[in-house]
């Protein structure tokens, strides 16, 4: 709930900014930023304290807590539909276009009835943008170019944006009882950073009640084609699914053929037929004379590589990228899994600001089954996220030797998340570094600039002594930010030489390092760790997809150092980095 009032306080900060109604944005605005980043839902605090708890929210008055009471209690907030009514344009979609804000929305809006992108893009090729006041061509050109970019960025989805959705639906659909069988395929199975549609498969006797059933969901916008094999929909937030309805004993090949990847089945199906074998979506099959086709497999989708001589491949691995060689010759190893995983060393707990949260941090460390966690707040040079300065990491330390003596098993680690400088040194003292048990560096600005400058500057920090971890290497925002130019080949050797571990940040925004990346850093004999870097807690459960990610890169239990004990990691830490691994 937090997440969808935010969305709308950040809106109507917008459309009172449009109105050039004074001093209200700011406020919707920080409101919105302190509900994003709450880590209880506003529901609960409404229910445990009442309207006065949601006033002790830093940034929300009387009138705003009386907004989130209509949204909990309702489900809308009136004033947010008026203003919705007045200014019916789609705000936080033509915000996205760079160069576009709220006063220039206002005014396309008036002079141009321009309500959303395809309007905005209509009028800028119509070179009416540029005969508005104080609008040039210039401007014109930024929106065209600005489009491009959100068009292109926008036709695939993060996995992390549909995860949840996705997941939901499938079991929404496995509950009917007419549902005998589910899986999801394509590129959401084989865990892409980015969807371009969802691929459902179910096994059903009934696939009309299946198929009703499917088109019902509240979700479902538009559906482009609905029969009893293949029904395509597109849903409100703008994802595609396709649901197809297969036999039973066709299942597994199904299951492996929208599995893809294309180029993967492709290569599979040259395999089947050197071995005179036939291999599409219905089965395996056996070609006799005569073209008599007797059906070896199907049913399971392990039988299918298993009869066509090939170790079974994990679904993140099947991109034909070596795989299937590797498969032939009996040699692909066994990957990372969530559950090797014991502990995360990337956690904030916005110690400056607020006191309560590591204790929170280690109950919900608790409960995914982790070992031990550590404590990685910001440093000083980041002001924004009120990072920690010498003084207040070493009160830090000391509290957390208090809850050491708190908390029966379980381990908790003290690190940081410093600055790398753009000359190569770290915003916090070398002395207090060394009495941490670990530090994480991380550049966090002036990020334009030389691959040159920002491979020296990398590798200056990686010297170090005291930096074990360099966090999101490459400084990529999937589809927002571009990663930074390194000479990743140099960087891989530093970090080898120095004994430096390399972070796969799990944040789905983020995936940093990527699949190519971690393959690479593995060949290098890199050691890398996966993080959740999370600043709120139910953050802590976007592990997951670090680890996929991980598996994507074909990464081992013993190429990522958090699936130590916390005695071997602790140990690790002790010892002199060169001296590592
Ligand atoms: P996406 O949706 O763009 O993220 O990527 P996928 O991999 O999910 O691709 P999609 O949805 O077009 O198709 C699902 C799977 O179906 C794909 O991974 C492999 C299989 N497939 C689709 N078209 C072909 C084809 O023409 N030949 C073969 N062999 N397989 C195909
Ligand atoms: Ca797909
Ligand atoms: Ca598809």
């Amino acid at each position: 709930m937090n997440q969808e009032i935010a969305k709308i306080f950040y809106e109507i900060a917008e459309i009172l900014e449009m109105k050039e109604v004074a001093f209200k944005p700011r406020a919707y605005q920080k409101a919105a930023q302190s509900i994003q980043g709450l880590d209880e839902n506003v529901k609960t605090i409404f229910e445990k304290k009442g309207i006065k708890g949601l006033e002790e929210i830093s940034g929300v008055g009387e009138g705003i807590a009386e907004r989130i009471v209509e949204y909990i209690k309702k489900g809308k907030i009136k004033g947010y539909e008026k203003l919705k009514k007045e200014m019916p344009v789609n705000i936080s979609e033509l915000v996205s276009i760079e160069g576009v804000g709220p006063k220039l929305i206002k005014l396309f809006y008036e002079k141009l009835k321009v309500r959303n992108i395809n309007d905005l893009e209509k009028a800028a090729r119509h070179g009416k943008i540029s005969t508005l006041p104080r609008c040039g061509k210039k401007l014109e050109q930024k929106i065209l170019q600005g489009i491009e970019f959100y068009k292109k960025s926008h036709e695939r989805f993060l996995l992390g944006d549909v995860f949840e959705l996705a997941e939901k639906i499938k079991s929404r659909l496995s509950e009917l009882k007419e549902t005998e069988k589910i899986e999801a395929a394509g590129s959401f199975r084989r865990k892409k950073e980015t969807i371009g549609d969802l691929d459902i498969l179910v096994v059903s006797e009934k696939p009309k009640k299946v198929m009703d059933f499917f088109v019902s969901m509240p979700e479902v916008r538009h559906v482009y084609g609905k029969g009893l094999k293949k029904t395509m929909v597109r849903l409100s937030n703008g994802l595609d699914v396709d649901l197809r309805v297969v036999d039973e004993k066709s299942f597994g090949s199904a299951l492996q053929y929208f599995t893809g990847n294309k180029a993967h089945n492709i290569e599979l199906r040259k395999i089947a037929l050197k071995k005179k074998y036939k291999l599409n979506e219905y089965g395996l099959f056996k070609v006799g004379s005569k073209k008599s086709e007797v059906r070896i497999a199907g049913q399971n989708e392990k039988e299918i590589y298993k009869k066509l001589g090939l170790q079974f491949m994990p679904p993140e691995t099947r991109e034909n990228t070596g795989e299937i060689e590797l498969a032939q010759k009996n040699k692909l190893s066994e990957f990372i899994e969530e559950k090797d995983i014991k502990g995360d060393l990337h956690i904030h707990s916005h110690w400056k600001v607020k006191k309560g949260l590591i204790k929170e941090r280690i109950k919900k460390a608790k409960e995914l089954g982790y070992e031990y966690l550590g404590i990685s707040d910001h440093t000083k040079f980041l002001a924004i996220e009120h990072g920690l300065n010498e003084q207040d990491l070493l009160k830090q330390s000391k509290e957390i030797e208090r809850f050491r003596l708190h908390v029966s098993g379980f381990k908790i680690l003290h690190g940081c998340e410093a600055n790398i400088l753009t000359d190569g040194s770290i915003d916090i003292d070398d002395k207090v570094l060394s009495k941490l048990d670990y530090v994480i560096a991380g550049v966090h600005s002036q990020m334009k600039m030389s691959k040159e400058k920002m491979t020296e500057r990398i590798i200056t920090a990686m010297k170090n002594p005291h930096v074990d971890i360099i966090a999101h290497l490459t400084g990529r925002v999937i589809q927002r930010r571009e990663e930074y130019e390194i000479d990743f080949d140099k960087i891989l050797r530093v970090a080898k030489e120095t004994g430096t571990i390399l972070e796969i940040n799990a944040n789905p925004v983020r995936l940093d390092l990527n699949d190519v990346k971690i393959r690479k850093a593995k060949e290098f004999g890199v050691k890398m760790i996966i993080s959740s870097d999370a600043h709120q807690n139910e953050q802590m459960d976007l592990m997951k997809f670090g680890v996929w990610q991980a598996r994507r890169g074909w990464a081992e239990k013993k190429d990522i150092v958090n699936t130590m004990s916390f005695k071997e990691i602790s140990g690790l830490f002790k010892k002199p980095k060169k001296k590592r691994f």
